[in-house]
């Protein structure tokens, strides 16, 4: 097995974290509810592969709450970057279409705070509840064009990375979508010589795997549906490029 890459999910509480962290290990891993109160209270990872690639899913809560105690979210960011190692990262910014809340107007600059200036470059926005639009009519593109600024402001930053999950489809497709985004965001990365993991060395050396694995070949009955022998769950996924 190759070894892999973080998809690390962050956003706002009931926004679908949870949901779409299960949809793309393709097995319900993680708690995911409707509830009026925070769901997810701890960094939780699994891993998944798909053709060879191991993928480590890591599920947060919501960090950037405003009335979060400054140290809770400390040590909640500080939980994610251990879990996260020394491994690539692709940040998923999960927000619902049905509201774009105040909270999340300045959310990637919380998200900057936290990981670093140069996380929107690695961030794709994953909207949930795409049967929303769908019932209305909308594509995710008809959405965009008529969104809040701030929202509009948000995916630009993102390179206009976006996706849109919903529960009722085939969670094959929607990741497949998802997978062949984030080859993408990659593959503009592999040819930026500026990227600091550039020039480490091993950053090149995976994008083109992946590049190669999720790009190059048909998506398999089974993807999404691994399950982790034990030694993989305790260990995360590692760089040994
Ligand atoms: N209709 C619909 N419901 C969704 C979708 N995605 C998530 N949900 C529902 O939204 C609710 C909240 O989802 P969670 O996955 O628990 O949200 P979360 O972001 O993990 O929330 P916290 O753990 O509290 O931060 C659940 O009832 C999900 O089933 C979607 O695409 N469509
Ligand atoms: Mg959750």
């Amino acid at each position: 097995m190759v070894p892999g890459v973080n998809i690390v999910l962050l956003g706002m509480t009931g926004t679908g974290k949870s949901a779409s962290a299960n949809a793309i290990l393709g097995r319900d891993r993680f708690p995911s509810r409707a509830s009026s109160m925070p769901v997810t209270t701890e960094v939780q990872r699994a891993e998944t592969e798909v053709k060879g690639i191991c993928m480590q899913v890591i599920d947060t809560p919501d960090m950037f709450d405003e009335d979060m105690q400054p140290s809770l979210r400390a040590k909640l960011v500080e939980d994610c970057k251990r879990v996260c190692g020394s491994g690539s990262c692709v940040y998923l910014l999960v927000m619902h279409v049905s509201r774009f809340t105040d909270g999340e107007r300045d959310i990637l600059t919380k998200m900057e705070r936290a990981f670093g200036r140069h996380v929107s470059e690695r961030t794709v926005v994953l909207f949930t509840r795409g049967e929303d639009l769908r019932r209305a009519g909308l594509s995710l593109d008809d959405f965009l064009r008529s969104s809040h600024p701030g929202l509009q402001k948000i995916v630009q930053k993102c390179g206009n990375r976006c996706v849109l999950f919903e529960k009722s489809r085939s969670n094959q497709s929607q990741v497949e979508e998802l997978l062949e985004t984030v080859s993408g965001m990659m593959k503009r990365e592999r040819v930026s010589t500026n990227s600091e993991e550039g020039k480490m060395g091993w950053w090149p050396g995976l994008i083109t795997r992946l590049i190669d694995l999720i790009g190059g070949e048909p998506w398999p009955a089974d993807a999404g549906n691994f399950t982790p022998r034990s030694s993989q769950m305790e260990k995360p996924c590692g760089l040994a490029l």
